[in-house]
Formats: structure tokens, sequence, C-alpha cells
């Protein structure tokens, strides 16, 4: 979900690792042509009943909000029917395990629009959680030593204090959207920044994570982890996660203790 421009399909693309557009099926899952929409594709039109899947990774079923900042009614009203029926549907093939909600940090105008609001306010996902990405953070950088110029400090010494000044604002921002949203009706399961996603190679695994961790069926957590394929180690590290827990399980019925560390290294 995210307005148009977010950094939706770019997220999307680093986690199949490709740069490629998807494939597009629409809801009768026949494949839909690509040149048809593709004009449209890059005007930011999106049917959220398409399934986007990339080639690259065909383990990956993506789904793309329409902006609904937009205003229309209508259109918030398709997207929430989509939501709310997907999230709780009994059709394995149907149904929807997480949302991820973009919001720009590039437009500190609008950080949250009332349309975004109005989706956390009204649009009950049950047990579907929405993580909140603060997308395009690297922007902030920019805005950080713009700030320090107008202060007064020369390039060198605004180039030097620029980080601490990007921390900061980035806190703010996190802080400013929470306040916003944690106090609506259904508010997001978690919030994470993510940055220069527009960089090839840039780093998925805390966004996999995050979303693993917010997955409340252990079956759905694993299925997630194996189905990227990039990163071996995360795939390591839950199957370790998991391996602990059941150690824990075991030893605290046993009555005995069986360090961890003996584990992981197995
Ligand atoms: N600086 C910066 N730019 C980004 C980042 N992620 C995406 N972009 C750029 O933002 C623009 C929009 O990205 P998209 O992924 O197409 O956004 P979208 O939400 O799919 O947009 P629509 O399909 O039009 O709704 C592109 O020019 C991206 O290269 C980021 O992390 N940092
Ligand atoms: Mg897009």
């Amino acid at each position: 979900m995210g307005r148009a421009n977010a950094g939706k399909t770019t997220i999307l693309q680093r986690v199949c690792d490709t740069t490629d557009e998807p494939e597009i099926f629409n809801a009768e899952g026949e494949k839909v042509d690509a040149t048809v929409v593709q004009g449209s594709l890059k005007r930011g039109y999106h049917n959220i009943e398409d399934e986007l899947v990339f080639k690259s990774n065909e383990r990956f079923v993506f789904h793309d909000s329409r902006g609904f900042e937009a205003g229309s009614e209508g259109e918030f009203d398709m997207m929430k029917e989509f939501v709310m029926e997907r999230a709780k549907t009994t059709k394995l093939d149907k149904r929807i395990h997480a949302i991820w909600f973009c919001i720009p940090l590039n437009d500190s105008h609008r950080m949250v629009t009332a349309a975004e609001k109005k989706f956390f306010d009204e649009c009950d996902t049950g047990h579907v959680p929405v993580i909140v990405l603060l997308t395009k953070t690297d922007t902030l950088a920019l805005d950080a030593f713009q700030e320090l110029i107008e202060d007064g400090l020369d390039e060198e010494d605004a180039m030097k204090k620029a980080a601490k000044v990007e921390r900061r604002n980035l806190n703010e921002c996190v802080v400013k959207v929470k306040g916003w949203l944690d106090v609506l009706r259904f508010p997001p399961h978690d919030y994470l920044s993510l940055t220069e996603m527009d960089k090839e190679g840039a780093e998925c695994a805390p966004l996999l994570t995050c979303t693993a961790n917010a997955l409340s069926e252990e079956g759905l957590q694993q299925l997630l982890i194996s189905s990227q394929q990039s990163n071996l180690e995360l795939c390591l590290e839950f199957a370790i996660t998991k391996l602990n827990q059941q150690v824990f399980h075991i030893s605290s019925h046993a009555g005995f203790h069986i360090g961890s560390v003996k584990f992981q290294k197995i």
C-alpha cells in the first residue's frame, strides 16, 4: 500500500532481487498484457486485485494498491473491501499475509495524509500485520545539510554535522508518524525505516526479519523466510532461533539446562 511515488515497486524489486517489471495476472489468473498496462503503470495506475509476480522469484505474490490518497471515496472503499476480505478469507490462494504500508519521508509537508489516517482508523486487517515502511529516508540527508547551511555553517562544517542532524530529524519523523497512527483504531503492528532502496544491492534483511517477526503463525514465518532466496544468512538465523526455542522448551520441561550456544555451533 502507499501513495503514488512512495517507493512501492522499488521495494518489491529489491526483495525479489531484480530490476525487471513484474508480470501481472488478473483476478481470474489470466496474464495481463504488459504493453497494454505499461503506460498506465508508469502513471502509478494499479488494480489491487491484480497479482504481481517477478520472474526472478515467483514464490512471492504481491498486490499493489492504487494511490488512494487522491481523495476518491470509491477507490478507498474498493481497497478497504479487498484488504478486509482477503485478510479473512479461508481460501489459501486468495489470502494476504502481510501488508507493507509505505509512507515516504521526502515530502515533509504531507508526511501522513488524511486517507492514510483513515486506513488505520477503518481497516480491520485482523491477524494480518500492517508494517509501516518509512521510505526514502536517505533524502533527509540533503535536508539536514541544507538546514545547517541556512543556520550559517560553511559547507565543510555542514557536511561534518549533517549525519547527526539527519538522525535527529529521522527520529522526530518516526515519533510524529507514530503519534498520529498509534492513536487510531487499528494502528500499525510495527514501523521500519528504509534507506536508498533505489540503489542496487540495498539491504532487505531488516524488512524480511521485521515481517517474519510480525507474522503470528509460525508456519508462515518459515514460509516467508524460505521464499526469499537471496539471503541464506537469514534462513540460518531463523532456523537457529527456532531450534533454540525448541531446545528451551525441551530443557524447561526436562528440568535441566542446555546452553543455546552449543546448539548454535552445531
Ligand atoms: N532517494 C530514494 N529514492 C527512491 C527510493 N526508493 C524509490 N525511490 C525512487 O522513487 C521513485 C518512485 O519509486 P517507485 O518504486 O516507482 O514508487 P511507487 O510507489 O511504485 O509509485 P507508483 O507505482 O507510481 O504508485 C523512483 O524514481 C525510485 O527510484 C529510496 O529509498 N530513496
Ligand atoms: Mg509502482
